[in-house]
């Protein structure tokens, strides 16, 4: 199983880095294949808790080589504050690679990321504010700073001073700001050539080389196949494309040689950010799923909205990602009730939909239809088989095997490395 892509299969959050970690000793490639640094993973090892913004999960295991692909957005500073952050921990992390092709968040991409937010008011999107959008967006516009441009001054200037001159219009005229100053901004920049150039490389040979010598690469997805831009809830969505393609386009590996697609999948739901959800719970069990869970965001620490398992939404991203398998994660903090609602249908005036519905004005309408199946109140933080779980437990997992339509091979029962279950 040489090529195997890891995605999430709601709104994010759902422990893919977990779930990349743990397959990380098998691994010999971990790549990151789209997004920025508005993600985080996090990962739990002993009792020490690592959160990843722009590497690749599999860096924690040392004979993994953790690798950033052309469909990143990178911001320089965070890469190498994440670097040096997880070398002071002992972590061998200066051994990753970087396609030349990656684009660049400059930061004149945050400030626009957050004059729009504040612009779209009610509208906003709830945005990381990480400079993500607005650097995709002069991607696609064909004036986007990519990596290589690093080792050309000449050309890099001038591409700052073309985006800027655009920009710092709209920020003036617009947004009431003051200008940015290209100068500034490309002297900032080149000041990271150096020490980015030894890790440039074309990460399509590499990956595709280490695959014909029969190595496992992983690919990791950040967000999740609901915030992708083209499948997701638009346009409460990322810029990018999580889904489990976006690993071929933003590595240069062909979709023949994925071999493998596991769906993370929370045992409830979350989502951060705005957007329709319809299982969110505005009440005191949300809050309480909140607390149990401890959803607050990795990057900016906001809370996240909670729900129950919305079995539409998995069923959705295992078709649309062709998921082999799921891995069900934060089990344990469903502990506790006495029963749990979960989503099969949505009601959208008056008509029972089994699958998303087509607009997006439906979708924002749909009421969710629930089934609800019995709880447990047992301890299940230490289980590490399927059979020691307590049968409630064991036909909450059947069912939303049966709902999801893909089988479940991972149960997470905590967030450490070793609170796992593998099930085949
Ligand atoms: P952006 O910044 O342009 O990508 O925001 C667009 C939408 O995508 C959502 N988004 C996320 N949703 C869940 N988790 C993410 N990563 C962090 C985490 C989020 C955090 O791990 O907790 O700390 O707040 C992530 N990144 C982007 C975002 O909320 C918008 O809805
Ligand atoms: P990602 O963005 O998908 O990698 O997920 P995050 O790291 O943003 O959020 C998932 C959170 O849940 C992290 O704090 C993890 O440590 C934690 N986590 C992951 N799996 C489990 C699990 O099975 N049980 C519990 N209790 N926590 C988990
Ligand atoms: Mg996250």
């Amino acid at each position: 199983m040489p090529g195997i892509v890891v995605v999430g299969s709601q709104w994010g959050d759902e422990g893919k880095g977990k779930a990349t970690d743990e397959l990380g000793d098998r691994v010999d490639f971990c790549v990151r294949y789209s997004g920025g640094n508005n993600a985080g993973h996090t990962i739990v090892v002993g009792g020490e808790r690592y959160a990843l913004h722009l590497l690749p999960s599999g860096i924690l295991n040392p004979n993994c080589v953790p690798v950033i692909g052309n469909g990143v957005v990178v911001d320089l500073d965070v890469l190498f504050s994440e670097v040096d952050g997880l070398e002071a921990r002992g972590v061998h992390a200066e051994n990753f690679q970087i396609s030349a092709n990656a684009h660049l968040i400059a930061p004149y991409h945050q400030v626009i990321d957050k004059v729009t937010e504040r612009f779209l008011g009610k509208r906003r999107i709830g945005t990381t504010g990480r400079g993500v959008g607005p650097a995709y967006a002069d991607k696609v516009n064909r004036i986007g700073l990519r990596v290589q441009d690093l080792f050309d001054p000449e050309l890099l200037a001038a591409k700052v001073e073309a985006s800027l001159e655009q920009k710092n219009h709209l920020l003036a005229k617009i947004y009431n700001r003051r200008a940015i100053d290209p100068g500034e901004v490309t002297e900032h920049l080149l000041s990271f050539a150096d020490r980015v150039g030894p890790h440039v490389v074309d990460v399509s040979r590499v990956l595709n080389d280490a695959l014909d010598a029969g190595q496992v690469v992983l690919f990791e997805g950040a967000q999740a196949h609901h915030l992708d831009v083209d499948h997701g809830t638009y346009p409460y969505v990322t810029s990018s494309n999580p889904v489990a393609a976006g690993a071929c386009v933003g590595t240069g590996v062909g979709p023949t040689r994925i071999d493998r697609v596991i769906g993370i999948a929370k045992a409830y739901t979350t989502r951060v950010g705005e957007g329709p959800m319809p299982t969110e719970l505005l009440d005191e069990d949300g809050e309480r799923l909140r607390q149990a869970g401890a959803e607050f965001g990795t990057t900016t620490g906001r809370p996240r909205r909670c729900g129950w398992f919305d079995a539409i939404v998995v069923r959705t991203a295992a078709r649309a990602n062709a998921f082999t398998d799921i891995f069900l994660t934060k089990l344990d903090i469903l502990t506790g009730w006495e029963r749990i609602p979960v989503c099969t249908g949505y009601e959208v005036d008056g008509v029972v939909h089994d699958s998303m519905p087509l607009t997006q004005g439906e979708f924002t309408r749909a009421v969710p239809v629930y089934e609800e199946l019995d709880g447990w109140s047992e301890d299940i933080s230490g289980c590490r088989s399927f059979d020691d779980l307590p049968k409630n437990t064991q036909a909450y997992v059947k069912r939303l095997e049966e709902l999801c339509g893909a089988p479940i091979s991972g149960i997470g029962v905590g967030p450490d490395r070793e609170q796992s279950i593998v099930i085949r």
